[in-house]
């Protein structure tokens, strides 16, 4: 039995449904979380969500002894956090950052992705459904 999947969600993703719809969609968190596991199936999934950059980072810490893969949407983390991309390169594992709308379609301080440099892959634009699509995809990495 493989090592959990960490699906790891950073700030202001807690408010996902309800924040700004016309460019992150209706579906709320948990909705998302149910997707992963429906697409998961028997792989172990650690699915969570923090608006501290502290605590994602002891997440990360955690996988690196714990997890088989991460899938990490950061959020703004993502073109703020050296100490983010410093943790994620300590990862043995595959890696899928994800972003729910087209980071690159949109305003240019989104534009420069941090944790691009350790991704094994990168996933934008998709909605949520990205998500499903990431586990999918991570599943026949690990
Ligand atoms: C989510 C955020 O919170 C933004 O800071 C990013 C990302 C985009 C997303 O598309 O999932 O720019």
């Amino acid at each position: 039995m493989n090592k959990p999947i960490y699906v790891l969600n950073g700030p202001n993703l807690d408010r996902l449904g309800k924040r700004e719809p016309e460019i992150y969609g209706a579906t709320t968190l948990a909705e998302v979380e149910a997707s992963c596991r429906i697409a998961a199936e028997d792989q172990a999934i650690e699915f969570r969500q923090t608006n501290s950059e502290a605590q994602m980072i002891d997440w990360i810490h955690e996988a690196i002894d714990e997890g088989s893969g991460i899938i990490i949407n950061p959020a703004a983390f993502t073109f703020t956090s050296i100490a983010i991309l410093d943790a994620l390169k300590m990862f043995p594992g595959p890696i899928i950052e994800l972003h729910i709308s087209n980071i690159h379609r949109r305003e240019p301080y989104y534009h420069h992705s941090y944790v691009s440099k350790v991704a094994t892959g990168v996933i934008a634009g998709l909605g949520t459904n990205g998500y499903r699509i990431a586990v999918r995809a991570l599943r026949d990495m690990i």
